[in-house]
């Protein structure tokens, strides 16, 4: 037994010696000490020692083991550090290669001018609210008094899903909602997408963007629209910006306005930006109907408000001076990156 556990060993360690590769040193594991390895031969072979003598080969058995284990170790680690080294030799890092460009993204310009509308409205003490882009045709037109016949309802201006649904073709549907859920006073705006079938040219888009505002409360005048927007004028153009109301009509406001703003380029004096008139045309408002008010459920004798719709591309044209509104949406980074 003890010349078989020998010739065992010094194989075994022979092979561990002239292994050239980590497999060659598993095999060896598996070969001698595995489960159906050389050295598991030899105990299953016990039952042939006599009885006195098992102790004495058992121990030899865990000699030899031992011996085998620690010499595949110690090649194993020896293997693998050589490896290490042969892979950090041919893995050379060139420190001077230039590094590739982060093409890091840019806020749209539309982005950045609904922030500034937000923050300007936000100051002013009004919540943002969203909304759904595809609405009752209820929220859209008949609860801001555009009935039926109406020529807003056009289906040439008006993507129709089904006969009472409708992608909005502004914001105040969402205002709508608010003003049903009953919770007074309102200071709200409503940004968003909103959907138009028309033609694209350097002015329109069939989708494009509005921001709606509304205030409700009791005593709301004509004198608290104009305030609030001229204050709006002078944060978003300038402090020395003036506004003007001409008369207008809208189904949902009466009396209704267009307003103005003085030219910041030229101050109002007349240049190529304004046309010559010194004056750029920016929103529409009005003192919110009783018939608006009715509908939601608000009483106008108790209370009464006003409300105003603004392109958010518009505002985006306007005050980088893009002029044409197919850039916005074309998204070629050479364009977004200069806002
Ligand atoms: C424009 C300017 C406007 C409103 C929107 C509104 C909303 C409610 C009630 C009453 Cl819930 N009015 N929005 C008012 C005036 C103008 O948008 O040029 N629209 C065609």
């Amino acid at each position: 037994m003890k010349e078989k556990l020998d010739q065992i060993k010094t194989e075994a360690l022979n092979k561990i010696e002239n292994s050239t590769s980590l497999e060659n040193l598993n095999e060896v594991r598996v070969n001698y000490l595995g489960k159906k390895g050389e050295l598991t031969a030899v105990l299953k072979s016990m039952k042939d020692v006599a009885p006195e003598d098992r102790p004495k080969v058992g121990q030899m058995v865990n000699e030899v083991r031992e011996e085998i284990e620690g010499a595949l170790e110690k090649s194993i680690s020896r293997m693998e550090k050589a490896l290490r080294e042969a892979k950090m030799k041919e893995e050379v890092i060139d420190v001077t290669l230039p590094a590739k460009k982060n093409n890091v993204g840019h806020r749209h310009p539309n982005t950045i001018a609904l922030e500034e509308v937000e923050r300007i409205f936000i100051g002013m003490g009004y919540e943002v609210v969203e909304g759904p882009e595809v609405e009752k045709d209820y929220y859209n037109f008949e609860a801001l008094n555009i009935p039926k016949d109406h020529p807003a309802r056009d289906e040439q201006d008006t993507f129709y899903i089904t006969e009472d649904i409708v992608l909005r073709t502004q914001t105040s549907p969402v205002q709508v909602r608010e003003m049903e859920k009953g919770k007074l006073p309102i200071r709200m705006i409503a940004p968003g997408r909103v959907f138009r079938s028309d033609e694209v040219d350097a002015t329109h888009s069939p989708s494009f963007h509005q921001i709606e505002g509304l205030v409700i409360d009791k005593n709301i005048t004509f004198a608290d629209l104009k305030g609030t927007l001229a204050e709006f004028a002078k944060e978003l153009f300038g402090e020395d910006t003036k506004v003007k109301f001409r008369p207008h009509h809208f189904p949902f406001t009466e009396p209704s306005a267009e307003v103005d703003v003085t030219c910041f380029k030229c101050g109002g004096s007349g240049c190529r930006f304004c046309k010559g008139s010194g004056w750029i045309e920016i929103l529409g408002c009005g003192m919110v109907h009783p018939n608006v008010l009715k509908m939601s459920g608000i009483d106008p004798e108790e209370y009464s408000g006003f409300a105003f719709g603004v392109g958010l591309e518009r505002i985006a044209l306007l005050k980088y001076e893009i002029d044409d509104m197919r850039l916005l949406y074309e998204n070629d980074s050479r364009f977004l990156k200069q806002f």
